[in-house]
């Protein structure tokens, strides 16, 4: 059997009921067989894709928390530190009540390449809890905040592992967890990032995620001499990446036409209104069923549905495997261009597969969504020199970043006799930066 089918079967029998870690790292492994195959006898022997696919540590500890009623409660927490060999241990902080060990440990995994992709000095990592931030008052998720904190500050800091938002981590979740590092650690350090701009934020970071999306999905499009300018879009989700990818596809001249959340979905014909998509979620904190009030001739669907609508660009912005194979089909039969996503893995395996053999361009997340993580890093960078960037500087910087990300990945996929394919593009070059690394550093 070659090495990478025995790291996949061992990957599947040590960690039992975790299909979407085993999602992940089938996806990986398989994209990068040209190159292993290349070096077998030495990975084998150096037990290459053991050691990256096993994580270097896992926290999981109990959050008590009292409601505002005086009853309390118990959540999870998880911290996957994955991989640090090209920099301290980086990713976001997920608050669902779907998060346990596996979910975590893939997008810890995912982060260690997408990380590698954006060409800064940050290693793998990623955490979070079962706890749902939906319907909480703003007390129960500060004593949630803090108790969370209270045991993860033990592990983090701004040279050894730097946690940020992701799904029901926002700026409230982060200034509260913020507060409490900087209370029980005292150092007020760029610990997390997110943060707000009165107190070490990066202008600029709340937008990167959505923005980088769209500056790589123009670029991308640009090099197959299509022009974005006048798409129509469909998005999921209405969160932190949708809502700015949304912006700025409108900034960019393209109509996005849909967004959703985990109750339905939203159709504006005439282009979603951002204004409006805004202080739904980000200052009210309520359902998609509101948006009607604000545009009286746009559509409320309950359940799911963004994909059946007709459209050149599908920006899935929400959860994974969020798209199906017959969500696949039906974008294809609509004689979808591209597909690009903004969330971590909401491609199926046999969604992507259909997509890409039906001559979709496609880019997976740890590529796409990498404009996040990457200002993360630009944060950082200002929070050690102790300065503030403008946002016109940030913003460029990301583009750069962006553009520069998909011609590496493009480049790559050509190298190895796969062009066009940016899966096996992204795993590739985030693959041979990170294992220069651990090659370098020895057997640790
Ligand atoms: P938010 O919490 O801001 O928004 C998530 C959105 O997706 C909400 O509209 C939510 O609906 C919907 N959603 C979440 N989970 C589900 C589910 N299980 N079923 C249906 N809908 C769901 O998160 P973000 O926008 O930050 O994250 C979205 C995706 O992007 C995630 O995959 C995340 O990992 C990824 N990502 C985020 C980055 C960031 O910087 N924030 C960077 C790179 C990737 P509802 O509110 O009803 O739950
Ligand atoms: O999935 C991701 O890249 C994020 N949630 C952002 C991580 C970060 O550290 O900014």
């Amino acid at each position: 059997m070659s090495y990478i089918d025995e790291v996949i079967e061992q990957v599947v029998s040590q960690n039992p009921n975790e299909p979407e870690f085993h999602q992940a790292v089938k996806e990986v492994l398989e994209s990068i067989r040209v190159v292993v195959d290349q070096n077998e006898a030495q990975f084998r022997r150096d037990a290459l894709l053991e050691r990256l696919c096993n994580p270097e540590r896992q926290i999981k500890f109990r959050v008590p928390w009292i409601d505002d009623k005086g009853q309390v409660h118990v959540n999870t927490g998880y911290r996957v530190q994955f991989n640090s060999a090209i920099g301290p241990y980086k990713g976001g902080l997920r608050l669902h009540p779907s998060v346990n060990l596996g979910i975590i440990k893939f997008l810890g995994f995912e982060q260690i390449f997408k990380n590698s992709l954006t060409g800064l000095p940050i290693g793998g990592g990623k955490g979070g809890s079962d706890f749902d931030p939906k319907g909480k008052s703003d007390r129960e998720v500060m004593a949630f905040c803090q108790s969370f904190m209270s045991e993860l500050c033990k592990y983090i800091g701004a040279n050894t592992d730097v946690p940020a938002g992701d799904i029901g981590t926002g700026a409230r979740e982060i200034g509260y967890m913020y507060g409490q590092y900087k209370k029980l650690r005292g150092l007020f350090e760029g610990v997390l990032t997110g943060k707000g701009i009165s107190y070490g934020g990066s202008l600029a970071r709340t937008e990167a995620t959505g923005y980088g999306l769209l500056y790589l999905t123009e670029e991308m499009l640009k090099c197959h001499g299509v022009d974005i300018k006048g798409k129509t879009v469909t998005v999921s989700g209405a969160g932190n990446v949708a809502i700015y990818a949304i912006e700025k596809a409108e900034q960019m001249g393209a109509r996005p036409v849909t967004c959703s959340d985990s109750t339905g979905w939203v159709y504006d014909p005439d282009g979603i209104d951002v204004a409006a998509l805004k202080e739904i979620k980000e200052v009210k904190r309520e359902r998609l069923t509101e948006y009607k009030k604000y545009r009286p001739k746009s559509e409320y669907h309950e359940g799911r549905g963004v994909w059946t609508v007709k459209s050149d660009i599908a920006l899935p912005c929400a959860t994974q495997n969020e798209l199906d194979i017959e969500d696949a089909k039906m974008l294809v039969a609509n004689g979808v261009l591209a597909v690009c996503e903004g969330a971590n893995m909401p491609t199926t395996a046999e969604a992507t597969k259909y997509l890409q053999d039906n001559g979709v361009y496609f880019v997976p997340g740890k590529a796409a969504n990498a404009g996040g993580v990457a200002t993360s890093a630009l944060e950082m960078s200002q929070d050690s020199e102790r300065l503030s960037w403008t946002f016109e500087r940030v913003d460029n910087e990301l583009k750069g970043i962006m553009v520069r990300l998909y011609h590496n990945i493009d480049e790559a996929a050509k190298k190895y006799g796969f062009e066009g394919n940016y899966v096996v593009g992204a795993n590739i070059a985030g693959f041979e930066k990170v294992v220069d690394a651990m090659n370098a550093q020895g057997i640790v």
